[in-house]
C-alpha cells in the first residue's frame, strides 16, 4: 500500500498558549458540550452486542443515550430516588465542608508539607465511590481526602492523618499525599503522579486471579483509579491501559480532567486533549462525562463498575471538572484567568444538585440544611479528636521504611548494623 494514497487527517487544532491575552480556554467546555463529541453508541446496546464484541461496534457511548435509557426503563422521570440524593448530597458536603476545615487548620499551622484540596471536583468522587461494596479498592493521587472519605474511611483518621497525629489512618506517618486504610481498601494516596495506577492494575488483577485461578467465588472486587489530566502525559498511564486492556481486569481508569496540572494548561501540554480518546485506542470503551454533574457522573459509573464486576474488563472515564483553589494551600492561584474560575464557580456542582433536588422534591430546605449542620458538628469532631491525640512515638520513626524493622540492615556478622557504634559515626541521630 502506497502511504501517499493515506489521508492526512489534521488534528483538532488547540490554543498554543494560556496567556490572558488568548480567546478564553473554557468557552468551548471541550468535552460535554462540544459537537464533535457526541458519542454514537448506547453503552446498554454496546453490552448486548458485548458476545460478538470484535464487531463493528465503536465502543465509546454518549453520556446521554445512558441517561436516556435510563429513564425510559425507570417508572418515574427521575434519575435518583430520594434517599440516592440524600446520600450523594451528604456525602459531597463531607468534601466540601473538610477541605473548607482542612484550609483553616493549615492556615493554623495545624498540618505540614503540602495540602491539595478537592473543592469543585466532589461529583467525581462520590458519582464514582458511592457505587462501590466495602472490598471494592480506590487507588487516589495526592488529592486524596475527599477519596479517602467517601470510601468511608472516618473523617476523624483522615483529619488525624492530616495533623500528624498517630491516631491518623497511617498513624501519622503519610500526612495529606498518603491517605491509605486497609479496613477501607483505599489503597493510597500517591505523591508522584501516575505512581497509583500500576498499583490500581495490579489490585484488580489480584481480584482477577483470585476469582479466575485460586476460584474465589467472592472475588468480584473492582479497582477505581483516579488521577488527573496532567499525570495522562506519563507513560505509566499508557503501559496500564494496555495490561489491563489485554488481561480485561476488572478496573476502571477516572481522570479527573480539572483542565490544569498546576500551572500548565491541559490544552498547552497534551497533542490530543480528548482523553477519553485513549481508551478505544487500546481497546477498551472511552467515556467523557460532565464532571460537574454528579447525576451524570453516577450513571457513567453504574455502567462501567458494573461492566468491570461483569468480567467484560476496564473503561477509561475522563470527567470535565475543575478545581476552585490553587493547586495546593501553597499557590497562590494567580495563574488561571479569573473569569475562567468565575465561569466554573458558576457551575458549582453542589448547588446543580440542590437545584435537582429542589425541583423534583426529593428533598426540602430543612433536610438539606439538616445535613449540612450534621456534617459541622462531625467535623468539629474530628478537628478537637486530631487536635487531642498524641504525636506518633519516636520509635515508630523508622517502622515501615525498611524491610529490617531496625531500618539500616543486618550486616555480615548478623547484627543490626545500627547497633554498631560506628555506625552513625558523621551522620545525625534519629
Ligand atoms: C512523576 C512526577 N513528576 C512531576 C511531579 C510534580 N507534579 C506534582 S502535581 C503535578 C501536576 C499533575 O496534574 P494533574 O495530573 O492534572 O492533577 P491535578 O493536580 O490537576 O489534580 C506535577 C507535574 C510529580 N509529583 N510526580
Ligand atoms: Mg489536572
Amino acid at each position: 500500500m502506497s502511504l501517499s494514497a493515506t489521508k492526512f487527517v489534521h488534528p483538532i487544532t488547540t490554543p498554543p498558549s494560556t496567556r490572558s491575552s488568548d480567546k478564553p480556554l473554557f468557552s468551548t467546555f471541550f468535552g460535554s458540550n462540544h459537537t464533535k463529541l457526541r458519542f454514537n453508541k448506547p453503552i446498554v446496546a454496546a453490552q448486548r452486542r458485548s458476545s460478538s464484541a470484535a464487531s463493528t461496534s465503536s465502543p465509546v457511548v454518549a453520556v446521554s443515550d445512558v441517561v436516556k435509557e435510563k429513564k425510559l426503563k425507570s417508572t418515574s422521570n427521575l434519575l435518583i430516588t430520594k434517599e440516592e440524593g440524600l446520600v450523594l448530597y451528604e456525602d459531597m458536603i463531607l468534601g466540601r465542608f473538610f477541605e473548607d476545615m482542612c484550609a483553616q487548620m493549615y492556615y493554623r499551622g495545624k498540618m505540614f508539607g503540602f495540602v491539595h484540596l478537592y473543592n469543585g471536583q466532589e461529583a467525581v468522587s462520590t458519582g464514582f465511590i458511592k457505587f462501590l461494596k466495602k472490598e471494592d479498592y480506590v487507588v487516589s493521587t495526592y488529592r486524596d481526602h475527599v477519596h479517602a472519605l467517601s470510601k468511608g474511611v472516618p473523617a476523624r483518621e483522615v483529619m488525624s492523618e492530616l495533623f500528624g497525629k498517630a491516631t491518623g489512618c497511617c498513624r501519622g506517618q503519610g500526612g495529606s499525599m498518603h491517605m491509605f486504610s486497609k479496613q477501607y481498601n483505599l489503597l493510597g494516596g500517591f505523591a508522584f503522579i501516575g505512581e497509583g495506577i500500576p498499583v490500581a492494575t495490579g489490585a484488580a488483577f489480584s481480584s482477577k486471579y483470585r476469582r479466575e485461578v485460586l476460584k474465589e467465588p467472592g472475588a468480584d472486587e473492582v479497582t477505581l483509579a483516579f488521577f488527573g489530566d496532567g499525570t495522562c502525559n506519563n507513560g505509566q498511564f499508557y503501559e496500564c491501559l494496555n495490561m489491563a486492556a489485554l488481561w480485561k481486569l476488572p478496573i476502571v481508569f477516572v481522570v479527573e480532567n480539572n483542565l490544569w496540572a498546576i500551572g500548565m494548561s491541559h490544552l498547552r501540554a497534551t497533542s490530543d486533549p480528548q482523553i477519553w480518546k485513549k481508551g478505544p485506542a487500546f481497546g477498551m470503551p472511552g467515556i467523557h462525562v460532565d464532571g460537574m454533574d454528579v447525576l451524570k457522573v453516577r450513571e457513567v459509573a453504574k455502567e462501567a463498575i458494573e461492566r468491570a464486576r461483569r468480567g467484560e474488563g476496564p473503561t477509561l472515564v475522563e470527567c470535565e471538572t475543575y478545581r476552585f483553589r490553587g493547586h495546593s494551600l501553597a499557590d497562590p492561584d494567580e495563574l488561571r484567568d479569573p473569569a475562567e474560575k468565575a465561569h466554573y464557580a458558576g457551575r458549582d456542582p453542589i448547588t446543580a444538585l440542590k437545584k435537582y433536588l429542589f425541583d423534583n422534591k426529593l428533598a426540602s430546605e430543612q433536610e438539606l440544611k439538616a445535613i449540612d449542620k450534621k456534617i459541622e458538628e462531625l467535623l468539629d469532631d474530628a478537628v478537637e479528636f486530631a487536635d487531642e491525640s498524641p504525636l506518633p512515638p519516636r520509635s515508630q520513626l523508622l517502622e515501615n521504611v525498611f524491610a529490617d524493622p531496625k531500618g539500616f540492615g543486618i550486616g555480615p556478622d548478623g547484627k543490626y548494623r545500627c547497633e554498631d557504634p560506628k555506625f552513625t559515626q558523621g551522620t545525625a541521630h534519629v
